[in-house]
């Protein structure tokens, strides 16, 4: 038996280079080898406030997106988060059996905490991790391909489910979270301290995977880099070292190869470079997501096929968990 893969992406804005090396791309290689589950994170973007008319947009996006990007509707369920009930519903058995204190550990919660005011941060953006716990026990998911920033998530999601089924018997397989070894973690081209994320409010910060051409190099040409001139990886100059980071994820390189390439070559050449590559891997994703979007028939029938798919396996095990609990 294939073991099953469950991942996800939040719709809260255009998703970036960071989401597509961290995540998607990562997905479309090993499709083949499992049995996959691929989810767009609706409920999940709510945890923070958004349009509800973008919401609706980018939600449609991101489907257009996955399948641009390669994922087969033959090999892969994709399917829209809260078109499955089951999540919403299970996400509040599983409060139930977390411990706030766990929850307060999570440092992503703490870094928006962080970033925002206290006052306008949503109980959904504190509980977040249990409706991960929800999405991915549900399919009962052997392995989570993510980036780097969601390993805690999922290993709070391992703990859950190894503290229900201590106490109400076998329910939920354990899941594995599966980080990739480059690209895991992509950093902000504007503060490389920072990673690169979808809600930036400095747009020259990110690659949106739909940017065109033009705004991708000026982008990368621009990137914030140290006053050195040695393109090699080193912690201490997270700048360059994220941009031959990107380079290696695209070009399928070891970091060793990458800096024997840049050897004796200045910043530019590798800014320039980067740009080409990143430039070449966007547009058949932005081809591929024109098509989609221009066929919205399409897409509607490919999330009904994939709502139906979802749901008949995430019932069954909301129906379980009900019954052990005493619901049923
Ligand atoms: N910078 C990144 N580098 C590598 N992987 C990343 N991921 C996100 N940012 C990077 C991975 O993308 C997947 C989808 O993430 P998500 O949308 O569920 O939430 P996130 O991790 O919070 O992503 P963002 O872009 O930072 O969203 P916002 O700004 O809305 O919070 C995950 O596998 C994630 O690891």
């Amino acid at each position: 038996m294939r073991k099953r893969v469950f991942s996800g992406i939040k719709p809260s804005g255009e998703l970036t280079l960071g989401n597509y090396l961290g995540a998607l791309r990562r997905w479309v290689a090993m499709q083949d080898a499992y049995e996959n589950y691929f989810c767009i994170v609706d409920l999940h973007a709510i945890t923070e406030p958004q349009d509800p008319q973008e919401l609706r947009r980018r939600t449609r996006d991101l489907v257009a997106l996955y399948l641009a990007a390669g994922l087969d509707t033959a090999k892969s369920v994709i399917f829209v988060q809260s078109h499955v009930a089951a999540h919403s519903e299970l996400a509040w058995l599983l409060n139930c059996f977390t411990p706030m204190g766990w929850l307060e550990r999570m440092t992503q919660y703490k870094d928006k905490v962080a970033k925002g005011s206290g006052e306008r941060i949503s109980a959904g953006l504190f509980d977040y991790p249990a409706l991960m716990a929800a999405d991915i026990l549900l399919y009962q998911a052997h392995l989570v391909p993510v980036g780097d920033d969601q390993r805690q998530h999922v290993e709070l999601t391992r703990d859950v489910a190894m503290r229900f089924n201590h106490r109400f018997g076998d329910t939920f397989v354990l899941p594995d979270v599966l980080i990739g070894e480059a690209g895991a973690r992509i950093m902000s081209l504007t503060d490389p301290t920072q990673k690169m994320s979808k809600s930036d409010v400095d747009p020259n910060g990110t690659i949106a995977l739909l940017d065109p051409p033009d705004l991708v190099r000026r982008k990368l040409m621009r990137a914030k880099t140290d006053s050195g001139t040695e393109a090699t990886f080193d912690p201490a100059r997270p700048g360059i070292t994220n941009l031959l980071e990107i380079y290696q994820t695209l070009a399928g390189e070891t970091a060793e190869r990458v800096e024997a390439h840049f050897a004796g070559r200045g910043y530019g050449d590798v800014k320039r470079e980067v740009a080409d590559r990143v430039i070449a891997a966007l547009e058949p994703l932005q081809e591929g997501h024109r098509r989609y979007v221009d066929d919205p028939a399409e897409l509607d029938r490919q999330l009904q096929q994939g709502r139906d798919r979802a749901a008949a396996v995430a019932e069954p095990t909301l129906r379980d968990v009900q019954e052990k609990i005493g619901l049923r």
